[in-house]
């Protein structure tokens, strides 16, 4: 397990400096943030950002995300242009040296809040999503969720929704993989491991298909393109957010195949209604048994890059909601902890 750390360039608040202080850190997961989704990124702008994070005794083996854009999900004519550009993304990316690129295929919104500071029992905040509220809002006055609301002109999400509205799920993988059979094949080529993201939450919201959500979703995606480079970002939140999704029945059915390249490491408290909130990433704060799911890979015995995933706000930071410094360093410590001792001292479980 290489421990790495999410970072979002110059402009996030915490910085490389203080991400190396954390003990056992060994690597940065960015993107370029400032070239518009689906053109290529320039080999100048990666080398820069890999040049900044080894300057801090830090690797850029992970990028996330390479962005899927709306038409290659869609399946519009355009997505040629667009899929021959992401090739083009992941063999510059792979000869700047990176192993790994996490990427997700949610139409429209890649992760869903309702709210981004629900304060918890012990004054700390946490991202929130309550099934409810979602339900709630009337789609055809378009949609206001926290993180999102610059991210869309009110006219062009209601012509995005539109048109999604002639997708669904089957149609959605058909589009899935032309995009897989297309990338991998490079992918494979360049040395390149890619690692699709699970839907976040994993269900379909505002009428929009999603595929990526639980067990069968994974396995049939790892089906339509049968080789490593085809792989997973096995984030245990979001699909821990499905309350009867098992992480850990997950984990050992793909870390062995060895398809999981990047794990996502966080806890989170969910109801059976789907309501849940994100917490501390010890196992008695929330739903998941870190423990187990940690075990789970160290069974596995397989190279992988992981990350502690969003945190609280605590200690009176502020910053971007989940992506604070001091929680996510707890994470790490946490993870890096139970992964010593049981490299130390335990025995491997035969499920
Ligand atoms: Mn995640």
């Amino acid at each position: 397990m290489k421990m790495t750390f999410r970072w979002y360039g110059d402009s996030d608040p915490v910085s490389l400096q203080y991400i190396r202080q954390i003990p056992g850190m060994t690597g940065i997961v960015s993107a370029i943030y400032d070239v518009p989704v689906g053109e290529v990124w320039p080999m100048d702008k990666i080398l820069a950002l890999k040049a900044k994070i080894e300057a801090n005794g830090l690797a850029f083996d992970v990028v996330e995300s390479v962005p899927v854009h709306e038409d290659i999900k869609l399946g519009k004519p355009s997505r040629d242009r667009l899929i021959a550009n992401y090739q083009q993304n992941i063999r510059n990316l792979a000869a700047a040296g990176v192993k790994v690129i996490c990427y997700n295929f949610m139409p429209v919104f890649d992760w869903t809040r309702t709210i981004l500071d629900k304060k918890l029992e012990d004054g700390s905040t946490c991202l929130a999503f309550s099934t409810k509220e979602v339900e709630e809002i009337d789609v055809s006055k378009g949609i206001s969720l926290p993180g999102w609301d610059a991210s869309y002109k009110a006219d062009e999400l209601k012509a995005l929704l539109a048109e999604y509205s002639k997708i669904d799920e089957e149609k959605l993988w058909e589009h899935l993989e032309y995009f897989l059979k297309a990338i991998i094949p490079v992918a494979e080529e360049v040395g390149m491991k890619m690692a699709i993201h699970p839907d976040d939450p994993p269900r379909p919201i505002f009428g929009l298909p999603r595929i990526v959500k639980n067990r069968d979703d994974l396995a049939r995606l790892l089906k339509i393109v049968d080789t490593p480079a085809n792989g997973l970002t096995l984030c245990s939140g979001s699909l821990g957010a499905g309350y009867e999704n098992s992480v850990e029945a997950m984990v050992r059915e793909f870390a062995p195949q060895g398809r999981i390249h990047f794990a996502h490491l966080r806890n989170v408290h969910v109801s059976p209604n789907g309501d849940f909130e994100e917490t501390a990433h010890l196992s008695s704060c929330g739903s998941l048994d870190m423990a187990a799911i940690v075990k789970a890979y160290h069974d596995a015995g397989k190279e992988f890059y992981a990350r502690p995933d969003h945190g609280r706000m605590i200690w009176g930071e502020t910053g971007k909601p989940g992506y604070g410094l001091y929680d996510r360093a707890l994470g790490a410590m946490y993870l890096i902890g139970l992964w010593e001792a049981i490299d130390k001292f335990d025995t491997k479980t035969t499920a």
